[in-house]
């Protein structure tokens, strides 16, 4: 049984736009759509209470709301702040696969963290994203990516909703058939032609009448409909480096502290490599040391080519060797990493994905 987060930031460019500027978050706001035929992207909830919504002619957003203050759009800002939720997502798993600027799923099954509860991690995340980025975000819960997607939207804005295994029939059997992803007006209005409003009566249709209605989105909908969606969480991004480290509660004495918490600290390494399931060639080794006074200092050194693909503790300590010259001085935290070597065919594929 997996467990998906799915987070999406609520009113994401207007709750940026309200973040770095006081003055509009007590008012209707809606970005873009100021010029003559521009469309509203999105609009604060506040604005939402008035019926503005997204893709929504400017013109038609002030006939709805005539106080509706128009922002315009600043794309290099957004980016910059999905870009810094994201990384929150990524210090509790690899496995994020963002949708678009302000939506990822993330695939937490494996994470030992917080007791293994994903309700947990969500709640870590709305909070570490509310107190460092200062915007809010909704998230779902469930077993698998569409019944995450769905519990997101739940609760919002501001909101968590979680669907435990147990909860799924029930939860599914009710769903209104608009909810499932693929189903949109069209397909929805053909359901209803025929009776079918939720996923109770998709599954008295049977999966062959839903096959022989809809192909093989059909037998998509039939799955749905019992609350099952195999599709994995995808990894788009290409990590360069892997790395860990250690803060110590109490400061280690010097170098041979240092070098005897090295196996323990490269096990930690070789849990988060095979988390990533990386298994690209390794280029470069690297060690990180904070002393007591917080300076830090990092070495790195390309990989001498050896018989293991993961990398040992032994091929460490003449780094940390190097790097810490004074015997004796208080290290306040100690990280190793590696670096892959560059692979251009997955970088590709990259951009052409953004
Ligand atoms: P959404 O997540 O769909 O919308 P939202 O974050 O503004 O509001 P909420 O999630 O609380 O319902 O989209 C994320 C951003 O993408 C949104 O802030 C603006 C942009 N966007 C468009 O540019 N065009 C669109 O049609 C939509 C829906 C969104
Ligand atoms: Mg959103």
């Amino acid at each position: 049984m997996r467990k998906i987060i799915h987070i999406d930031c609520d009113c994401f460019y207007a709750a940026v736009e309200m973040r770095d500027d006081p003055s509009l978050r007590e008012v209707p706001i809606a970005v873009g759509g100021q010029s003559g035929r521009g469309v509203v992207t999105t609009c604060n909830y506040r604005a939402r209470a008035f019926g503005v919504r997204s893709a929504m002619p400017g013109g038609e957003a002030r006939r709805l709301c005539p106080e509706l203050v128009m922002v315009p759009l600043d794309m290099p800002r957004y980016r910059e702040v999905s870009r810094q939720v994201m990384a929150i997502f990524r210090e509790l798993t690899d496995l994020v696969e963002p949708l678009s600027l302000d939506e990822a799923f993330l695939d937490v099954s494996e994470v030992e963290t917080f007791q293994g509860s994903a309700t947990l991690m969500a709640r870590h995340i709305r909070q570490q994203v509310w107190e460092r980025i200062g915007i809010t975000v909704s998230a779902g819960v469930a077993p698998n990516k569409f019944l995450a997607k769905i519990a997101s939207d739940w609760n919002k804005p501001d909101g968590l909703f979680v669907i435990t295994p147990e909860q799924v029939d029930d939860f599914v059997k009710v769903l209104p058939v608009e909810k499932l992803s693929g189903v949109g007006p069209v397909t929805a209005g053909k359901l209803n032609d025929r009776g079918l409003q939720t996923c109770g009566d998709l599954r008295e249709a049977g999966e062959a009448e839903l096959v022989r209605l809809f192909g093989k989105q059909g037998l998509r909908l039939w799955h749905m409909a019992h609350g099952r969606d195999d599709r994995p969480v995808v990894v788009t991004r290409v990590a360069k480096s892997v790395s860990v480290e250690r803060t110590f509660s109490r400061d280690l004495p010097g170098k041979e502290a240092c070098q005897q918490v090295m196996t323990s600290l490269v096990d930690d390494l070789h849990r988060r490599l095979e988390r990533k399931g990386s298994h690209k060639p390794l280029h470069k080794l690297f060690i990180k040391v904070r002393y007591s006074d917080f300076s830090t200092h990092t070495l790195e050194r390309v990989r001498e080519p050896g018989p293991d693909a993961m990398p040992v503790a032994g091929e460490f300590l003449p780094l940390l060797d190097e790097l810490v010259t004074d015997e004796h001085r208080p290290v306040r935290l100690l990280g190793v990493g590696v670096r892959f070597r560059e692979d251009s065919a997955p970088i590709t594929q990259l951009r052409l994905f953004e």
